[in-house]
């Protein structure tokens, strides 16, 4: 597995939140960004899968429940077309602006839903990262991580579940796995925050490892 590969472009970060559902990326998505506001560091909010026009309608695609069984590949495939496009489109053009991208979930949601949940294994996403992606990877992952069973039961409370909310439990103890696992492996690009904590020293946490991210950069 490789280490973190700094996307050196005027200084600018690319941060991506990560973590299983309801374990509170929005909530704090919200929070970081008013902490990158107060540093007066130029950044701009965007999420997978989605971020522009087309990208977005391949979510509506992937996330809306239906009859027909939606097979992994096509999965997979349409997770790293919608990719594609946001890398191009949103993610690389701000950079090469200054401007940090901030994003609700990327690659790692890959290896942790359809390499882990889905039971897909690691290599074939390697390939498509690869192909999609080159070196380009996340400097920072902050990865939100609670029991399985308190962010099932904190996503319910929202209403309608998406087509990845009805997968049984068992499907999201292998994502929570699969991110662990990637935690373990690139120590210098993970971020691991304990999301079970009161919303307050969470977001404690948080700002402590922004303010280490930041270090690195000045
Ligand atoms: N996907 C995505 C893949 O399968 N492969 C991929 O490659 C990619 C990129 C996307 C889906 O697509 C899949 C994964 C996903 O299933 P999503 O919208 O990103 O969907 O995923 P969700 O997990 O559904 O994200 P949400 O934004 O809807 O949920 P959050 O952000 O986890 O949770 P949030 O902030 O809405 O919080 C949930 C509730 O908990 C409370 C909040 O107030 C809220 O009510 N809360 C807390 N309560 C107590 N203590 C705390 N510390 C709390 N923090 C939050």
């Amino acid at each position: 597995m490789t280490e973190s590969k700094i996307n050196n472009l005027n200084n600018a970060r690319f941060l991506t939140v990560e973590g299983v559902e309801g374990v509170g990326k929005t909530t704090n998505i919200t929070f970081i960004s008013k902490w990158l506001e107060e540093q007066g560091i130029p950044y701009t909010h965007t999420r997978e899968p989605g971020g522009t026009p087309l990208a977005e309608e391949l979510r509506s695609l992937l996330l809306t429940p239906r009859d027909e069984q939606v097979d992994a590949t096509a999965e997979l495939l349409m997770m790293f077309a919608a990719r594609a496009q946001h890398i191009e489109q949103v993610i690389k053009p701000a950079l090469e602006k200054g401007i940090w991208v901030l994003c609700d979930r990327f690659t790692d949601a890959t290896y942790a839903y359809q390499g882990g949940g889905r039971n897909m294994g690691f290599e074939k996403i390697r390939q498509l990262e690869h192909f999609v992606q080159g070196d380009f990877r996340p400097d920072a992952v902050i990865l939100l991580d609670l029991p399985v069973a308190v962010g099932l039961a904190r996503a319910a409370k929202r209403g309608a579940l998406d087509r990845f909310e009805q997968e049984a439990e068992g499907f999201f103890h292998r994502v929570r796995n699969a991110y662990l696992d990637r935690a373990k492996e690139n120590p210098s690009r993970y971020w691991l925050v304990d999301a079970e904590q009161p919303l307050e020293q969470v977001q404690v946490q948080i700002s402590d490892t922004l303010r280490k991210i930041l270090a690195e950069v000045q």
